[in-house]
């Protein structure tokens, strides 16, 4: 079996980084934010994060931030809670979340809350499991989950379940494992786990894992490592890893690295990318590959960034 070429990966993400006129990087643009926490992530996961010059990240990062609390994609972007949550995570790697007016990025992320206790992605109100995650991940990491109606939204998540065990985006969408990874995540840090039928939902996830060893998304569809995030942490939290070939996995993961120039892509053979790199290496740290920290199937951080925040108290 090839090996992780750990040391190709850091300069890969590092020469993203720094190449801002690439194709990967104009396309990148808007939504910067989220490429820096998949980047940074990736980084700190290979005990590299110090490579970075903290205080240029840190200090772009607060430019991003918008008058309402919430922060976009790059400086001058609109806000969004999908770049609040990277900026939030962003700052917890660098342990640096105290910099944050909290009150304010709570007040951002509160207010997208809708009167059935889903979230809106922003202003223009598109609503999806994905961004009831998101404020319950960001205001969970900013110890202000009470500044929300919790119940409602795990009732809402709770709506969103289907027959086969798994969720979708809205109440009656297709079980997709991304929305999966989405509901199953929030239940976790709300501690409503009790609402999933880990048997069958578990018995939808092994499904995912393909001939090649690879996961894909849903039935009948290609393996993309991604889905070694988005399948892997859901089958973590609900007590079911054991039910898919772990060896395989990290064998699919590791076939899609380029190894001469670093970086993962999403199957063998296809052209590398941040967002790969960061599920293909965060996939090998749930699946326990030596030399990678440990991850937290939840919050996508690692374990002990996650540790050090969720024991402070403030
Ligand atoms: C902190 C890790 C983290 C996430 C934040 C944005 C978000 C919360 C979660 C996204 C969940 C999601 C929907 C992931 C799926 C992404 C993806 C590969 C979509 C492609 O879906 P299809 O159906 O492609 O177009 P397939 O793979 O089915 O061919
Ligand atoms: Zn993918």
């Amino acid at each position: 079996m090839v090996e992780l070429v750990a040391e190709k990966h850091v300069q890969y993400v590092i020469s993203v980084e720094k190449k801002k006129d690439s194709f990967e990087s104009v396309v990148m643009e808007h939504l910067r934010m989220n490429g820096a926490y998949w980047g940074l992530t990736t980084l700190d996961l290979l005990g590299k994060l110090q490579v970075v010059d903290q205080d240029e990240v840190i200090s772009w990062v607060m430019q991003c931030q918008h008058e309402s609390g919430g922060f976009g994609g790059n400086i001058g972007h609109d806000p969004h809670i999908l770049y609040t949550l990277s900026a939030v995570q962003v700052l917890a790697l660098f342990d640096k979340i105290q910099i944050l007016d909290v009150s304010k990025v709570t007040n951002y992320v509160v207010g997208l809350q809708n009167e059935d206790g889903s979230f809106s992605g922003d202003m223009w109100g598109e609503v999806d499991t994905r961004f009831s995650y998101i404020a319950i991940c960001c205001l969970s990491l900013l110890h202000q989950l009470d500044k929300i109606d919790v119940e409602k939204a795990v009732n809402y998540i709770v709506r969103c379940k289907n027959l086969d065990g798994g969720f979708g985006c809205t109440p009656g969408g297709e079980s997709h494992a991304g929305q999966i990874f989405c509901c199953v995540g929030a239940l976790a840090i709300t501690g409503s786990l009790h609402h999933v039928d880990k048997d069958l939902l578990g018995w939808w996830l092994c499904e995912r894992q393909v001939k090649s060893g690879g996961l894909n998304g849903r039935p009948e569809k290609l393996p993309d490592v991604c889905y070694s995030w988005w399948v892997l942490s859901s089958l973590i939290m609900i007590d079911r890893v054991h039910w898919i070939d772990k060896e395989k996995l990290a064998k699919f993961i590791l076939d899609c690295q380029d190894l001469e120039k670093g970086g993962i892509s999403d199957r063998p053979d296809d052209a590398v990318d941040v967002f790969h790199t960061y599920f293909g290496v965060a996939g090998l740290s749930l699946l326990e590959y030596p030399g990678v920290k440990a991850v937290d199937p939840a919050y996508a951080l690692p374990v002990d960034v996650v540790n050090k925040i969720l024991i402070s108290s403030s």
